[in-house]
């Protein structure tokens, strides 16, 4: 069994079933006694989880995509500089639910922000450090926003209109197209019993069971 740290990226729409998911890792790591963290984006740190509020609260005055955009990478760098680089070189893995391609799906495709733009900040700010795997949660945008109607009122990113969501979901599963080796596409438009068992069995196969 590999027991080299890795960092695993959970990514998706919506509601499409990422803490669902990491749930599912949490359990199968902690059977297989793999240490690890499990962390999110936006969020991770103190100062990134107010960063986090900023992001997500609604508020009277307009969140220009520039600012979303630095925000989101000011968020993210204190998240790697604290927490993902320190945990892996203590020999721990690092599940975080989103990294930077969630940047280039919902600032890039979503907000239509270029993806140079995007590119320069992640080499500038994140440099080489790349998810070893990203398990890419997929489904229907409009089952996602049906799934977390039901949780409650909806924040201000999930307020945008489908089209939006549209944007995001081809753009993720573009970046799955040119990156085969990283991405493993989960379909959760299915029976949670099935995703749990297609989630664990990518988890055995990244593990090397
Ligand atoms: N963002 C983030 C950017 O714009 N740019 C960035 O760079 C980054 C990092 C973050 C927001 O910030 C944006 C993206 C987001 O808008 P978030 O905390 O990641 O927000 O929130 P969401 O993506 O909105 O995550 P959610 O918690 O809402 O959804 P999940 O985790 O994907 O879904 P989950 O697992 O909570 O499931 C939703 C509901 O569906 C049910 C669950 O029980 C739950 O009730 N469910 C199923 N029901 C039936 N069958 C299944 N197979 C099911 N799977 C889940």
């Amino acid at each position: 069994m590999s027991r080299e740290p890795k960092f695993i990226s959970i990514e998706g729409g919506e509601g499409a079933g990422k803490s669902t998911a990491i749930k599912t890792i949490q359990s199968y790591l902690n059977h297989r006694g793999i240490a690890h963290i499990v962390t999110r984006e936006p969020g991770g740190t103190p100062l990134a989880e107010k960063i986090r509020s900023l992001l997500l609260d609604k508020s009277d005055e307009l969140l220009l995509p520039e600012t979303e955009l630095l925000l989101f990478f000011a968020g993210r760098y204190q998240h790697i500089e604290h927490v993902i680089k320190p945990s892996l070189n203590k020999g721990l893995w690092v599940i975080s639910d989103r990294f930077v391609d969630a940047s280039f799906a919902y600032q890039g495709a979503g907000r239509g922000i270029t993806e140079s733009r995007i590119a320069y900040l992640k080499e500038w700010l994140i440099q080489d450090l790349s998810p070893d795997h990203t398990l890419l949660l997929d489904a229907p945008p409009s089952m996602g926003l049906d799934r977390i109607k039901l949780r409650g009122e909806l924040d201000r990113i999930e307020v945008e209109k489908i089209d939006f969501f549209n944007r995001v979901r081809d753009c993720y599963l573009a970046l799955a197209a040119k990156e085969p080796a990283r991405f493993h596409i989960i379909d959760t438009n299915r029976a949670l019993a099935d995703v749990q068992n297609n989630t664990t069995s990518c988890l055995a196969a990244i593990c090397g069971a």
